[in-house]
């Protein structure tokens, strides 16, 4: 087959969404793949797709060339094409509206059989889907997931860019540990051992000296044994951080955000909403603030018992979240349990000013107020086992006038899930990475 064609004759006029019935009797050139072939004899239908949609290409056999009906019958799904043809209108097709082909052109071929039924109509294990990812993400629900994903992504951006927070990209190959030296995937840096970054803590600290109030959407590395529906090694952390504000100030900022992300989705991602039969309502702010107490009181009540300074485990996460079904902060928790760079409160510095946002039984951020004085910086430090001079350029820049702070992160792949109630998190991301998954 010759598939030395000139770009000339293949150059799409229009995109397959934009073929209304309105182009009646106009001629247009579309450009794409074949979804789906439908064959009744007389007639064949096939799908066309591209990236805004389908259109329904009709090859009646009696009425369009012999040279057509030749190549027709040699296409299969996923071919790559260039189809010039006739707009009709008609009812019975998908959006009122069919193309009749004049001239096609095959662009290349697609192995058969494919590894995958690219309609979806024949479901497949998660792992066979994520082998063959590129044909996988065609399918509708993964279009749909994905274009949700970009509107959140869009929405987050306008949000914090209306706020007077800068953008900022910080190192992911680091020197140091930012959230502690477990879970730190190591990386040979020439000579040295670096590693990849677990969050953007410490630079995102640093620069509200400069900045004020930054933003960071960007990856993180965390070697995550956990293999569960909601953990991964590499995924997107939405990160702020702002001077002169406190933890109450962050959430209410989390909160504003999480209404603006749910209203922009549920506006402009119907189409995509109604292909997952999902919608998550618009929240109404401020959310519920549980402290941990209340949190560890109320599952005991549900005979669930947590000793005061022990962590909240999973199923304990489960039974909370049926009695919260929705948003909710947990406030107050010891200082023990949470990082070093969260400020205890002050006159009960067993209690730190770190929250988590949850939804229902996901943890979906965590931030706080940090510690601003460069001498309990360095305390908390050795509390939690770690050496303060391994932060020596963290450290240094406590001396530059650190102004009080706050800030938090989203872990932007479980709000895609909340957003579109995906239950597991690796349908969510294009290549996912998790323990046992470095490939495709
Ligand atoms: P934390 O470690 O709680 O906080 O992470 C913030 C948010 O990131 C998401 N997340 C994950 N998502 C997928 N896979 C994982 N393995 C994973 N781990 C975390 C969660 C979580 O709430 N530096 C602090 C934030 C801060 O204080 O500003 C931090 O990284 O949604």
């Amino acid at each position: 087959m010759n598939y030395n064609v000139s770009a000339h004759s293949w150059k799409r006029t229009h995109y397959t969404m934009e073929i209304t019935p309105d182009l009646d009797g106009k001629e247009v050139t579309l450009t794409g793949w074949i979804k789906e072939i439908r064959d009744l004899g007389g007639i064949k239908f096939l799908l066309l797709r591209d990236k805004d949609g389908i259109v329904q290409i009709t090859v009646p056999r009696d009425e369009v060339d012999r040279q057509i009906i030749e190549q027709v019958d040699k296409l299969q799904r996923q071919d790559c094409v260039s189809i010039r043809g006739t707009v009709r209108r008609m009812d019975k097709a998908p959006r009122g509206v069919e193309v009749t082909p004049k001239s096609i052109i095959i662009l290349n071929t697609a192995k058969q059989p494919l590894p995958l039924d690219i309609t979806g109509k024949t479901p497949a294990d998660i792992d066979v889907r994520l082998d063959a990812r590129i044909l996988d993400l065609i399918r509708d629900e993964a279009q749909a997931i994905f274009r949700i994903r970009h509107v959140t992504l869009e929405a987050i951006r306008e949000f914090f860019s209306k706020n007077g927070f800068i953008e900022i990209h910080t190192p992911k190959i680091i020197a140091t540990a930012t959230e502690g030296g477990a879970n730190l995937f190591p990386v040979a840096y020439f000579e040295r051992e670096a590693f990849l970054a677990q969050s953007p803590q410490l630079y995102k600290e640093q620069l509200v000296i400069d900045f004020e109030k930054v933003y960071e959407i960007g990856p993180t590395f965390r070697a995550e044994k956990s293999h569960t529906r909601r953990h991964l090694t590499e995924f997107i952390s939405v990160d702020i951080e702002e001077a002169f504000a406190t933890a109450e100030d962050v959430m209410s900022v989390a909160e504003q955000l999480l209404q603006h992300v749910c209203r922009t989705v549920n506006e402009k991602c119907r189409r995509e909403l109604d292909i997952l039969k999902y919608r998550v309502e618009t929240p109404s702010i401020p959310f519920k603030r549980l402290t941990y107490d209340e949190v560890i009181n109320e599952l005991r009540e549900n005979g669930i018992k947590i000793s005061w300074g022990e962590d909240i485990p999973t199923v304990a996460y489960r039974t909370l979240g049926k009695l919260h079904p929705y948003f909710y902060f947990i406030i107050d928790w010891p200082t023990s349990l949470k990082p070093f760079y969260i400020k205890p409160r002050d006159g009960k510095p067993e209690i730190s000013e770190g929250f988590d946002l949850m939804w229902h039984w996901i943890e979906i951020a965590s931030g706080g107020t940090r510690v601003h004085n460069k001498d309990l910086l360095i305390k908390r430090l050795k509390e939690q086992n770690l050496n303060p001079e391994s932060f020596k350029y963290h450290l240094q820049v406590f001396d530059y006038g650190m102004p009080p702070h706050a800030g938090w992160a989203i872990g932007l792949e479980r709000l895609v899930m909340m957003l579109t109630g995906i239950r597991n998190i690796r349908e969510v991301v294009l290549f996912p990475r998790d323990r046992f998954r470095l490939t495709p």
